[in-house]
């Protein structure tokens, strides 16, 4: 067993109804730049993706489809596993609620329950919306403009009437506002905390976990009418996955808790039903769930019916994959909405990519093979300038711990690009093609202390744009058992006078024909 700190991170599993879009993407990707960024930090990750296969609404998609519900699981399951190769997802597990692993951690989950009088046969009735697989109370309910009744989502219900299991959930308000008080940062971000604070405050009903009029759900144990509801077959995916039921042998004590990266669509289900779940069956909660915004497409909601989604494969085509994983992260404040646009998105991939980051990396390893023989420069000594530069570079490490801590990826981001910033000043200053017949010796610290700058980028940029910086590590000469960030500092600078490949550049300019470039 390593000795390292375990970190645990996982997405929701995804709901086989439909095919992956950008919305399933982006929860990924935030999850995948957090799993690398840890890596690379030293700890032992383990980073969950997977698909929730079971209940009314992929049931009905499957008989839409023409399809058994497994063979039509199957078929959209794999469409999210090929969405995880193309976008580089470095998930270390992929799980489907249909695997047996899962339905006996849920059905262990459920007798636990069971046992500690947290669950009693009753009859449900009142309103539940399939899209949303979510039971809402009369007073949640709006009207659409034909009078039929519309969940807050939006979502039509329909009435329900039959036996169900219940879970006494409205004995777990104090409990669950205690945690909520004691545990700031158990939901993340705050606003969203408070909402979810008053809304459990405001008091909570038993919640109806199981289904008799349908069939595609895990067996309740003992009574095989019974379909388990799937909010609680879906999240206990977390633990099946960290090896529940098996709680002391296995990895479960050293992997759990996790932090769960969702969308706000989906806090309630996470924020207050999963940890009172596991505060009844004495499982420790979450470290802390995480409720990203919204993303529109070009200021509009995205639905299949506006013919607006975007296809994940159609945009890393379009843009190239690290050019759309950087501008996801970058555009939006990580916790609020935001929107993909062809413009928003070319200029991050014009500036900040082409003309910040690559033109400074372009600029320094071509003066460098020109100027140094392609040998890494050997510097002389360093001036305030010099050492300046280099200890903004060695300080980002610090500053985007803290903002990784906080998933903060677009001010790690902006960290970064401070330095990049101060890098691109430093060479116009500093102005190494003209020291070339003035001070050469001068011109090998200057380019140097870029090279050693760039290197420092280019370790750190590695979570959001694997690819690209590991091309740019590989221009710097830098082996790849050398690119954790116990590197990220002096001791293991550059080595002056390292043979050095012949650069090419890593982020082209993107071209709109029929726009110009932006
Ligand atoms: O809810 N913008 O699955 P799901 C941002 N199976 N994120 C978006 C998005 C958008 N426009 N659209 C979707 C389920 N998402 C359940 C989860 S977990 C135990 C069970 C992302 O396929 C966002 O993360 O409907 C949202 O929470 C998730 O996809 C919903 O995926």
């Amino acid at each position: 067993m390593s000795g390292k700190p375990a970190f645990y991170i996982t997405t929701p599993i995804y709901y086989v109804n439909d095919n992956p879009h950008i919305g399933h993407a982006y929860t990924t990707l935030a999850c995948d730049v957090m799993a690398r960024f840890m890596r690379l930090d030293g700890h032992d990750v383990m980073f969950l993706t997977g698909t929730d296969e079971h209940g009314q609404k992929v049931e009905k998609a499957a008989r839409e489809a023409g399809l058994d519900p497994r063979a039509f699981c199957d078929k959209v399951s794999k469409n999210f596993r090929i969405l995880a190769k193309e976008w580089n997802f470095s998930n270390d597990d992929f799980i489907r609620t249909t695997e047996p692993r899962h339905v006996r951690s849920v059905q262990a989950l459920w007798r636990r329950l069971e046992e500690a009088g947290e669950i009693y046969l009753d009859h449900y009735e009142g309103w539940y919306a399939v899209r949303d697989e979510a039971f809402y109370a009369e007073d949640e309910l709006g009207e659409g403009p034909d009078g039929r009744k519309l969940a807050p989502s939006g979502a039509p219900v329909e009435w329900v009437k039959e036996p169900s299991y219940f879970f006494r959930l409205s004995a777990w308000r104090d409990r669950l506002l205690d945690l909520y008080d004691s545990r700031p940062g158990f939901i993340m971000p705050e606003t969203r905390r408070n909402e979810v604070r008053s809304f459990v405050a405001g008091g909570l009903r038993d919640l109806s976990i199981s289904r008799t009029s349908f069939s595609w759900g895990v067996p309740v144990p003992g009574d095989p009418g019974h379909v388990m509801y799937v909010w609680i077959d879906a999240l206990t995916n977390y633990i099946t996955a960290a090896g529940y039921p098996d709680e002391d042998g296995g990895d479960f004590r050293r992997r759990w808790p996790a932090l769960h990266m969702v969308g706000k669509d989906i806090l309630r289900f996470h924020a207050v039903y999963w940890p009172a779940f596991l505060m009844a069956a004495g499982i420790e909660v979450p470290r802390r769930v995480f409720a990203h915004g919204w993303w529109t497409s070009e200021g509009r909601k995205i639905s299949k019916s506006l013919g607006n989604v975007i296809v994940p494969s159609e945009i890393v085509a379009r843009y190239g994959l690290d050019q759309v994983r950087y501008t996801l992260m970058r555009e939006v404040n990580f916790g609020n909405d935001g929107d993909f646009s062809h413009r928003g998105t070319v200029r991050r991939c014009n500036h900040d990519l082409a003309n910040d980051y690559g033109n400074l990396a372009q600029r320094v390893l071509s003066m460098i093979a020109r100027n140094c023989g392609g040998r890494a420069p050997r510097p002389g000594d360093l001036n305030d300038g010099d050492r300046e530069l280099l200890d903004g570079a060695y300080g980002l490490l610090p500053a985007t711990r803290e903002h990784i801590a906080v998933q903060a990826f677009h001010l790690m981001l902006q960290a970064i690009w401070g330095v990049v910033g101060d890098a691109n000043r430093y060479v116009d200053e500093q102005a190494p093609w003209a020291l070339r017949k003035t001070d050469p010796a001068r011109m090998e610290t200057v380019l140097y202390v870029l090279a050693e700058t760039l290197r420092v980028l280019a370790l750190l940029t590695q979570p959001v744009m694997p690819e690209s910086s590991s091309r740019l590590l590989d221009q710097l000469a830098v082996p790849e058992s050398e690119r954790q960030f116990d590197r990220l500092n002096a001791d293991h600078a550059l080595r002056p006078g390292a043979d050095l490949p012949e650069p090419t550049g890593v982020f082209p300019r993107y071209r709109d024909e029929e726009q110009g470039a932006a």
